[in-house]
């Protein structure tokens, strides 16, 4: 269902000082949909400052040549960021995805403000602007754009672009829908280059990346008759490769490849006792659902979870999670 934008452009029409915040770990859809919006209330003549409790991952610096993104701690204190008449969040309606960010959501003495795509949600004390059915944040954002007529720059649509490219997989996943085209194609006319964002996004990598791609794919295993396949690595195989913890991103999907196969998990050792999880599906397995047991989240057919526990722990726990609702589940 459509937004009704008109109630935040109420309050941004009524207010000049924006502090714009999303997730940690931040993709592409976080910092392209931050970097757009703050381009939107340049062009109202508003002060738009953005800031994130962890910084942009250096594969993703492209979207913010000129580092407008601030990290709270570091290029950010704390004690800078008052003055502030509103607070947006993008693209996350966690509170523990903010990382110390959530903090200064906590104490905003102003209005808070959500624009988000998850099905998770935490109450954030926030005027929610949702659409769970939307491929990304990005397309919000164009939205919310138009609806305040503002012109659509290539400074603003190819942030947007890369944004809804990269949350759709390139255009692939299941949440594609006409309005990804549609949105695209205005976001195209805008000035924003497909080719340059493909390059951007797949053409860019390390050799170290392509090495941990090698690992990956080296240890995945079958389960559920086939219907799921996994995969892991460990901080040995982040070490051997010389990769960054970045490096997994995407790589998840490459498991969906395999016919028959509904679903895949990836589990990613980021510490002794802390096991990254990413679940995908493309049939009507509900990844979600497994996701929000272990206290994750996401969508339908993709989900997340921070599992606190060694890498061996989070598998038994949640492939026993997996095989039990794969019961459940017709195969497709
Ligand atoms: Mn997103």
């Amino acid at each position: 269902m459509a937004i009704d934008w008109r109630p935040l452009i109420d309050i941004i029409r009524r207010r000049n000082r924006f502090l714009i915040t999303s997730h940690l770990r931040a993709d592409c859809d976080a910092i392209g949909s931050e970097m757009a919006l703050a381009r939107i209330l340049d062009s109202l003549g508003k002060h738009a400052t953005i800031v994130n409790g962890d910084e942009v991952p250096q594969h993703i610096q492209f979207l913010d040549p000129d580092g407008r993104v601030g990290t709270l701690g570091s290029t950010v204190m704390i004690e800078a960021l008052r003055g502030f008449d509103a607070m947006i969040v993008v693209d996350t309606s966690a509170a523990v995805q903010l990382g110390r960010m959530a903090e200064v959501l906590r104490s905003f003495p102003g209005v808070r403000v959500v624009i988000d795509h998850h099905v998770s949600e935490d109450d954030l004390g926030a005027v929610v602007f949702k659409d769970d059915q939307a491929e990304a944040t990005g397309r919000l954002i164009l939205e919310l754009a138009e609806a305040l007529r503002v012109e659509i720059t290539p400074q603003i649509a190819e942030p947007l672009l890369t944004a809804i490219a990269t949350d759709t997989g390139w255009f692939r996943f299941s949440s594609v829908t006409e309005r990804t085209f549609a949105a695209l194609a205005r976001l195209t006319a805008a000035g924003a280059s497909p080719a340059k964002a493909f390059s951007q996004l797949f053409e860019q990598h390390s050799l170290p990346r392509l090495h941990l791609r090698g690992r990956i794919l080296e240890h995945v295993a079958a389960d559920c008759a086939g219907r799921m396949l996994w995969t892991y690595v460990t901080a040995d195989d982040f070490r051997e490769c010389g990769a960054q913890k970045t490096d997994t991103e995407d790589a998840i999907n490459m498991l969906l490849t395999v016919r028959g196969v509904e679903a895949a998990a990836l589990f990613v050792e980021l510490e002794p006792s802390v096991t990254k999880v990413s679940l995908r599906s493309r049939s009507s397995f509900n990844v979600h659902e497994v996701a929000e047991k272990f206290g994750g989240g996401g969508h339908r057919a993709a989900a997340g979870i921070t599992f606190s526990g060694p890498r061996i722990e989070a598998q038994q726990a949640i492939l026993d999670a997996v095989r039990l609702a794969m019961q459940d589940c017709p195969q497709s």
